[in-house]
C-alpha cells in the first residue's frame, strides 16, 4: 500500500479511500485470512498520514466485519466462511464445526398465519398457523445473515422453543429436516438490511431460499436470507455423470 494507492482510489474522505484501499488489498489475496495488518503507527508513518485517519479506517473495516481486532495482538483479516453445497447443516453446526462461536440477534419470533408464498413453498393451505423467526446470525459476533425462517405450527409448537437452534429445536420433536433444495442468486443489499448486517448500501448480497423437508417429504422450513457477499461462500462438488 502507498500513498499514491490511496489518492488515487475511491472519492470521499482520506479514511474512506483509505478503507476502499485496505480492501482491495485484501480482495487481491494480498492480504490473507488470518493475517496481521501493520500497527496505526507504521501504517501511517508509512503512508505520511494521521493516526487518527489509519485509526477511522480500521474502526469502519472492524464495523464492517472485514478485519477483526484480538485484544492486545492487533487487526487481522477476518476469516471468510466456506460452507459446502451439498451437506444439509444448520448455520450453528457450520460455525462450530469452524472454531467459531455462533450467535443471534432476535427480531422476530412470533406465531402467525401463512402468506399464499409460504403456504405455496410449505405445502400448506394459506391461513395455516406457522412460527416465524427472524434473526440477524453473527460467528464470532460478526453478521453473517438475516434469515427469515417459517415453520409450520405443527413442527413447532411455540416459537419459544427455538433458544438458538432451529434444527435442535425440531430435531426435540423429530422433526428435524433429511433433505432440502436451496435456490442462491445474486442480489444488492437494500437500504434497511445493510443497515442491519453493517454493511454499506448496495453491496453484494446471496439471495437463498431454503425449502427443507422430512425423510417422508413433507416440507418443515421455508427460509428465506440475505449472506454477505463479501463473507460467505458456497462450495459445491460436481462430478460427470457415471
Ligand atoms: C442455515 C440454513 C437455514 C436454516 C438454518 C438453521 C442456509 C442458507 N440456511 O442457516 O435455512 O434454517 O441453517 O440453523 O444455509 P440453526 O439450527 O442454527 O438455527
Amino acid at each position: 500500500l502507498r500513498a499514491r494507492d490511496i489518492e488515487n482510489i475511491g472519492h470521499g474522505p482520506l479514511y474512506r479511500r483509505l478503507q476502499t484501499a485496505i480492501k482491495a488489498v485484501i480482495d487481491d489475496g494480498i492480504l490473507k485470512v488470518d493475517d496481521a495488518l501493520p500497527s496505526e503507527r507504521d501504517l501511517a508513518n508509512e503512508l505520511g498520514i494521521s493516526r487518527v485517519t489509519v485509526r477511522n479506517s480500521m474502526r469502519a473495516l472492524v464495523e464492517e466485519g472485514v478485519l477483526v481486532q484480538r485484544h492486545g495482538a492487533g487487526t487481522f483479516v477476518a476469516p471468510r466462511v466456506e460452507q459446502a453445497l451439498s451437506r444439509l447443516t444448520s448455520f450453528t453446526e457450520d460455525m462450530i464445526t469452524r472454531g467459531m462461536n455462533p450467535g443471534a440477534v432476535w427480531i422476530e419470533k412470533t406465531l402467525g398465519h401463512a402468506s399464499p408464498e409460504e403456504a405455496m413453498a410449505l405445502n400448506l393451505s394459506p391461513g395455516t398457523e406457522v412460527t416465524r423467526l427472524r434473526r440477524l446470525r453473527t460467528a464470532n459476533e460478526k453478521p453473517m445473515a438475516l434469515e427469515y425462517a417459517v415453520v409450520p405450527r405443527a413442527f413447532l409448537p411455540s416459537p419459544e422453543e427455538v433458544e438458538k437452534s432451529l434444527y435442535d429445536a425440531l430435531a426435540k420433536y423429530g422433526k428435524k429436516p433429511e433433505r432440502a433444495l436451496q435456490r442462491l442468486r445474486a442480489e444488492l443489499f437494500d437500504g434497511e438490511t445493510a443497515k442491519i448486517l453493517g454493511v454499506p448500501d448496495g453491496s453484494a448480497a446471496l439471495y437463498i431460499e431454503r425449502r427443507s423437508f422430512l425423510a417422508n417429504g413433507t416440507p418443515v422450513e421455508f427460509t428465506r436470507s440475505y449472506y454477505r457477499g463479501d463473507s460467505y461462500d458456497f462450495i459445491a462438488e460436481m462430478q460427470v455423470d457415471a
